[in-house]
């Protein structure tokens, strides 16, 4: 599980958005949709234009989900259970676009759960693909949107904690995959 101090750095955070987490998930579709213009193939039926009705909404659900998720750090996998089928089965999402370790070399949580590191394998590291790219693209795009409008608070632990934390979001809604 995420360790304690990273649990208690992200409620910290958490509280300090407050009825914002909408407006920063928001950014951060909008990022992604930019800066991974392939994710936006799984959303062809909605409005991705900048300042799009849709894309509020729809970060409004993600900023739930992860409000959720912050709810129960303790137990992830099933507070985000029937998101995960979810995404498996309904929406069939590409389990790469969460690249949970299952998808071969690249980055994974520790089996503790309390590091996100890149996985070494076979003896050597691992340099093929799209490794290079941030694991989590929606994940990613948070961080850089915090950071811009929370600079203050951005400190380099927080943004360990945070990494940690969507990793584990991440693992939980890939959990349906496997
Ligand atoms: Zn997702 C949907 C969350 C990632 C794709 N999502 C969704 C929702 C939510 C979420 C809450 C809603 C549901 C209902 O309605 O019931 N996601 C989430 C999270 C994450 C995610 C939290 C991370 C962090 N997704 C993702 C990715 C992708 C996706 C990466 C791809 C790329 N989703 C999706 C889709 C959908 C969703 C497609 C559907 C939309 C509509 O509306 O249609």
């Amino acid at each position: 599980a995420l360790a304690a101090a990273d649990q208690a750095a992200v409620r910290a955070l958490w509280r300090k958005l407050n009825n914002n987490v909408g407006v920063y998930t928001t950014e951060a579709l909008e990022r992604t949709f930019l800066a991974f213009p392939s994710t936006k193939t799984y959303f062809a039926h909605l409005d991705l234009s900048p300042g799009s009705a849709q894309v509020k909404a729809h970060g409004q659900k993600v900023a739930d989900a992860l409000t959720l998720a912050v709810d129960h750090l303790d137990d992830l996998p099933r507070a985000l259970s029937a998101l995960s089928d979810l995404h498996a089965h309904k929406l069939q999402v590409n389990p790469a676009n969460f690249k949970v370790s299952k998808c071969g070399g690249g980055w994974a949580l520790s089996p503790g759960g309390e590091e996100f590191t890149r996985k070494d394998v076979g003896g050597q590291m691992d340099h093929g693909g799209d490794d290079s790219i941030p694991p989590q693209l929606l994940g990613h795009c948070l961080l850089v949107t915090l950071a811009r409008h929370y600079p203050g608070d951005f400190s380099p632990a927080l943004h360990a904690s945070l990494v940690k934390f969507l990793s584990h979001v991440v693992l939980a809604l890939a959990s349906s995959y496997r």
